[in-house]
């Protein structure tokens, strides 16, 4: 029988930048690459007796794959959060910023945001509070934070989400490590509301 395990999942589009921030806010040493489609397979790291961070492959199309491949992607992703969203105290959902800045500018295409809008309501769906992590903020600029943000939450209707729904935001860049004291924070106030304590001693910053 497989050991109990808490675990703490990375999600987001391809490229966003899940496998860095794992990489900067714990032990596990995940595959981070140039190019979109680097992390193959959802990868568990095994942090502490019964906590793991997850590494999940990113959702959505990736051009030099095929569609099989994203569907076979989408499947495992979604298999793992029906089998285990009750263990998953905290989850990430990364996005990127330089993404949401350009689409609002309708400089690149459409398509591609509603991705980042599907994954928040499907983890909400879940019940799980997605905590959002606008990432590559170096990228943008700083007079464009703002315009990110508040394209991201137009779209999954912010002002109708309860309080600590709307609590769960955060600007960051992996890169140049700008406000992970705050994403670390805010997963720990996420483990902490379901007691899992180990947490506590495996995340570094
Ligand atoms: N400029 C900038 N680049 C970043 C930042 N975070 C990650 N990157 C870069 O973005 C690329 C993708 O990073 P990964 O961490 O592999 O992204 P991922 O979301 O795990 O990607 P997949 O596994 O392919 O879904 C790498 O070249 C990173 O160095 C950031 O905050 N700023
Ligand atoms: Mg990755």
């Amino acid at each position: 029988m497989e050991n109990f395990a808490w675990y703490l999942v990375f999600v987001g589009r391809p490229n966003a930048g899940k496998s860095s921030l794992i990489s900067k806010l714990t032990h596990a040493k995940p595959t981070i690459g140039k190019k979109p489609g680097s992390t193959r397979k959802i990868i568990e790291y095994q942090l502490a007796k019964k906590f793991k961070v997850v590494d999940v492959p990113g959702w959505g199309k990736i051009h030099s794959r095929s569609s099989d491949y994203e569907d076979r992607i989408k499947n495992e992703i979604v298999s793992f959060f029906e089998e285990k969203h009750f263990r998953i105290p905290a989850c990430v959902l990364v996005i990127d910023a330089k993404s949401l800045v350009d689409v609002s500018k309708r400089l690149s295409k459409k398509g591609i945001i509603p991705i980042d809008q599907e994954l928040y309501n499907f983890l909400k769906n879940m019940k799980i509070i997605p905590i959002v992590a606008i990432n590559k903020i170096d990228k943008i600029f700083e007079s464009e934070v703002t315009t990110a943000i508040d394209y991201f939450k137009e779209l999954i209707d912010f002002e109708s989400l309860s309080k600590e729904y709307q609590e769960a935001f955060v600007t960051v860049s992996a890169k140049r490590d700008t406000n992970l004291n705050t994403l670390r924070d805010l997963i720990r106030k996420h483990l902490r509301k379901n007691d899992v304590e180990e947490f506590e001693r495996y995340v570094k910053l």
